[in-house]
């Protein structure tokens, strides 16, 4: 289903007055503390985030999983899919491939279609958590951790297949995330296991192509529930050293235990030059992959500060991978990613408020409370009005989920597609 541009400014039509009157009165008190909203506009107007291929059908867990109807069965319909996201909010131009689970048939006609919606290949995904049918070896103990030189092989030879096929698609980097760990103590040497891993990832990193990049992922817990090869942000960031200049680690905000503080692992990311991306999503208790700013808003706008001064000051630090990767158990998925593209363009929005000198100023006199008086001024303004002038700027609704209600966009695609089509992907 497409959306043509003028049911999008039919529907904003009536919003129009409003919008400019909460516009214009942000605008003028930004612009008393000598704050340009129309450059703040511009920055969210060109911050794309990539929805994972993965998470455009309803998701579940090992209790059950409830079908949402209309849910995309091909490559093609997924694409479609983000392209409704992408018109409504233009902030989702760029899809992020899992393989084998979204593997392309005809590659000239995918990027045709993508470009169609103006949306890019973000990173391609590996998988060497699942086993294929008919492959030759098992990652049930491990894929490139595992004790088995063949195993080893096999998956290094699938996240070369993965880059192979992300190159024929215009994507510039591979995602890796291990669940390699162990259950019980005494399982693993890991020892052992760390060092199967660090050989396996460099040689994918050796043979990557040379304007590419590697993500390597962390996970503390699960699927194995004892230890995890690469468990942390220190893990991935000593393997990243190890690999070479193209290796990155990538934060999915869910990696963490409970109370970690996510902000100073990006600021020091981002100081050594080796954070390469995000996994934008929340949770309260796990890896939840709940809807982004439904449960820790503030660490995620502190994150954002973290990572407006990194932008600023780190210029050894590549561009980030700004990507998506979320659930969605009992909500429609098109809505679900519309609210996480909205709290992460607020907490954007709220970071680039923070007055870094001043805070900068106040850091150095040591004067606590006008730190956090600075940095919760800016969290605490509404900033609303920037995000949907960002959207109108470049043709976007005012109010995405609305509109998309108004169309009965979902109503649509269960006419088309029925109730009970069930989505690959988790
Ligand atoms: C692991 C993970 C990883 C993906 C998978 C779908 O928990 O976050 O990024 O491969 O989810
Ligand atoms: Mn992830």
């Amino acid at each position: 289903m497409r959306i043509d541009q003028n049911q999008i400014e039919d529907n904003n039509k009536k919003g129009l007055t409003q919008h400019k009157e909460n516009f214009d009165f942000l605008a003028n008190s930004l612009s008393k503390n000598g704050i340009n909203a129309e450059e703040i506009v511009a920055k969210l107007s060109n911050f794309q985030v990539a929805i994972p291929s993965w998470a455009l059908g309803a998701g579940g867990t090992r209790f059950g999983r409830f079908s949402y109807g209309g849910e995309p069965s091909t490559l093609e319909e997924k694409i479609g899919d983000i392209g409704v996201i992408h018109s409504l909010t233009q902030t989702a131009g760029a899809i992020s491939l899992h393989i084998p689970w979204d593997i392309p048939k005809d590659y000239n006609a995918i990027k045709e279609l993508a470009s169609s919606h103006d949306i890019v290949f973000d990173a391609v995904n590996s998988n060497t958590f699942q086993d294929q049918q008919n492959a030759k070896e098992s990652y049930k103990y491990g894929s490139l951790s595992n004790v088995s030189k063949a195993v080893r092989d096999q998956a290094i030879q699938h996240n070369n297949e993965v880059v192979a096929i992300g190159e024929k698609l215009g994507s510039k980097s591979i995602t890796v995330w291990l669940a390699d760990g162990s259950c019980f103590p005494g399982q693993q040497n890991f020892q052992t296991a760390l060092q199967n891993t660090q050989d396996s990832l460099k040689e994918i990193h050796n043979d990557l192509p040379s304007d590419w990049k590697m993500f390597i992922e962390y996970k503390p817990y699960e699927p194995n529930f004892y230890s995890t090869v690469i468990q942390d942000w220190g893990t991935s960031f000593l393997l990243a050293n190890e690999c070479g200049e193209k290796a990155f680690s990538l934060v999915d905000l869910g990696h963490h235990l409970p109370n970690t503080n996510i902000e100073q692992i990006v600021s020091t990311l981002m100081m050594k030059g080796k954070l390469g991306g995000f996994h934008f999503n929340d949770s309260k208790y796990g890896d939840d992959d709940i809807t982004v700013g439904s449960i820790k808003p503030y660490a995620l706008f502190l994150i954002f500060n973290e990572l407006v001064y990194g932008m600023e000051n780190n210029k050894n630090n590549p561009d980030l991978a700004w990507m998506i990767d979320a659930s969605h158990n009992v909500k429609d998925p098109l809505e679900d990613l519309m609210q996480s593209l909205e709290a992460i363009q607020e907490a954007y929005a709220k970071a680039l408020l923070v007055d870094q000198k001043l805070l900068k100023a106040a850091q150095l006199d040591n004067d606590v409370v006008k730190c956090q008086e600075i940095i919760q001024n800016a969290y605490r303004t509404d900033v609303r009005p920037l995000i949907q002038q960002a959207r109108l700027a470049v043709g976007g609704a005012l109010n995405p989920i609305e509109t998309y209600r108004m169309l009965d966009v979902r109503g649509n695609l269960i006419q088309k597609r029925g109730e009970n089509i069930i989505a690959t992907g988790l």
